[in-house]
């Protein structure tokens, strides 16, 4: 007999958790901006525990704004889907109702949706490269194809910062109450970023609108942190296993999951303590936490564990000469995070450890080496040069840019091409093409990258001769004796 589709809760008949409460009793009042397996596993899903806890008009509208598939998949299932949970000691699914209606590259049907008088938060995972926000100036970046398109076209956006600009000018004009704008995305001070783009593109329109926006709209900044992997055939077995329905939508993730959050929600929020979320006044010192421990040490050790042949995080962990670098580069950069009242950072370093050995989880190098150009600013460059006016070590820095730099070649040790999924890939191409085949060359082409490197450190001669030595014994020797080099050194 053929498996059912999940699409309703009195459908699920295995063991999943279902909500505590019932979906259609809910209104909408949160669009979502980004709907990746991410957002399935963190927001959304604290969400469902506010809505369980404390009720409320808060399902979510989420919004894919390139593609159709994910919003596909959960309207056939009228928003539901399994969360499942993987950690060391087993596996338990919880089907999720958090989720309404969602759109699909459609921009009208956003712009409509952001427009509604119901909707209060707008909340944001589109990915670093996805806001189009000049990291340098914190303006738009007006090269950006989204933010040139909207610019010419500002009535009928297609991108974040022309989206949001339009919702607030349409809810501003016909009187509805201003939303709050929450990015979720691993970006330094983002709530602070996203307020000075979108402000920054509203004033190139209308000087007014710019004032409303500074005076009316807040931008709390948020931490978020939950290992997601990419949903994959054995996700969606076990999904059919935990609620006895066939879930296109089901992702994986594992057990920890956090969030910190600046509260400044002037028209009500959901009672997201419920899922964990902790509110405080200032999220900048979390985030330098999570990004320079957390997601650097994921970089650094995505492209050596990349190019040492390990698909999975997990493998990387697995490998002790690469796990030494691990612990090496948490304790450099807990040094650059500074002081954390209630934090202890050695127990946190050895926390993230312990995530990343999960064996549970099937999290690849491949996935955390995309979009380097626009991860490495904050994870690696800005540690380094907090390391290097405090005059203290910067090898590990150094290690990750080289390894990023070896892996930009886009071949490995076996000649094997692989895309860069990077942003600016066609510009690492074209720079790596004019470059001489040594490590000095390539080190000065791709350290050079316009908005890459802050030019403090690419000037400074012992960070330049840190990196190229460990570039060229990744060229010479590959990266297996490279990374052992590093290691006994
Ligand atoms: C990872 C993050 O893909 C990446 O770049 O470093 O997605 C990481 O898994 C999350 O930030 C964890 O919260």
């Amino acid at each position: 007999m053929a498996v059912q589709r999940l699409s309703a809760l009195c459908d699920v008949t295995g063991p999943a958790r279902r909500p505590a409460y019932e979906p259609a009793d809910h209104g909408t009042g949160i669009v979502h901006l980004g709907l990746g397996a991410f957002h399935r596993a963190h927001q959304a899903v604290a969400t469902d525990d506010a809505l369980a806890a404390h009720g409320g008009n808060w399902r979510i509208v989420p919004v894919s704004l390139r593609s159709r598939e994910a919003s596909e998949a959960l309207n056939a299932q009228n928003g539901l889907y399994t969360l499942i949970e993987r950690g060391p000691g087993g596996i338990s699914g919880r089907v999720v109702g958090a989720i309404s209606h969602g759109i699909g590259a459609d921009p009208a049907a956003t712009l409509k949706a952001l427009r509604d008088p119901a909707i209060r938060i707008v909340t944001l995972t589109v990915t670093e490269k996805g806001y189009g926000i000049d990291r340098a100036t914190h303006g738009p970046d007006w090269n950006h194809d989204a933010v040139a398109a909207d610019r010419k076209a500002p009535d009928a956006p297609v991108g974040v910062l022309g989206l949001l600009t339009a919702a607030i000018k349409a809810r501003r004009d016909a009187g509805s109450v201003p939303l709050t704008i929450l990015s979720c995305d691993n970006l330094p001070e983002n709530g602070a970023l996203l307020r000075a783009g979108v402000v920054g593109f509203a004033r190139a329109l209308d000087e007014d609108l710019a004032r409303f926006i500074e005076s009316e709209i807040t931008f709390p900044s948020s931490m978020v942190d939950r290992i997601t992997p990419a949903a994959t055939a054995q996700t969606l077995a076990e999904a059919e296993r935990l609620t006895g329905c066939t879930d296109l939508a089901a992702i994986e993730t594992e057990p920890f999951t956090q969030w910190v959050i600046e509260d400044r929600f002037p028209n009500g929020r959901p009672y997201w303590e419920a899922g964990g979320a902790i509110f405080v006044e200032n999220v900048a010192p979390y985030e330098r936490m999570k990004l320079t421990m957390l997601n650097g040490t994921h970089s650094m050790l995505a492209y050596a564990g990349f190019l040492s042949g390990h698909a999975y995080v997990r493998d990387v962990m697995g490998d002790p000469v690469l796990a030494a670098l691990v612990e090496r580069h948490l304790k450099a950069a807990a040094l650059e995070v500074g002081d954390l009242p209630g934090i202890d950072l050695s127990a946190y370093a050895g926390d993230l450890a312990e995530r990343f050995r999960n064996p549970a989880i099937a999290h690849a190098t491949y996935q955390i080496a995309m979009d380097g150009t626009e991860k490495l600013p904050q994870r690696i460059f800005a540690p380094a040069l907090c390391a290097l006016r405090a005059g203290r070590d910067l090898s590990t820095y150094a290690f990750a840019t080289a390894a990023w730099t070896r892996y930009a070649l886009g071949t490995d040790e076996a000649g094997n091409a692989y895309s860069l999924r990077d942003p600016k890939e066609n510009l690492i191409v074209a720079r790596l093409a004019d470059a001489e085949r040594n490590a000095g060359s390539i080190m000065t082409a791709l350290l050079a990258l316009p908005g890459f490197a802050p030019q403090e450190l690419t000037v400074d001669p012992n960070w330049r001769a840190a990196v190229e030595s460990r570039l060229a014994a990744m060229l010479t020797h590959g990266m297996t004796e490279a990374v052992r080099r590093e290691a006994a050194a």
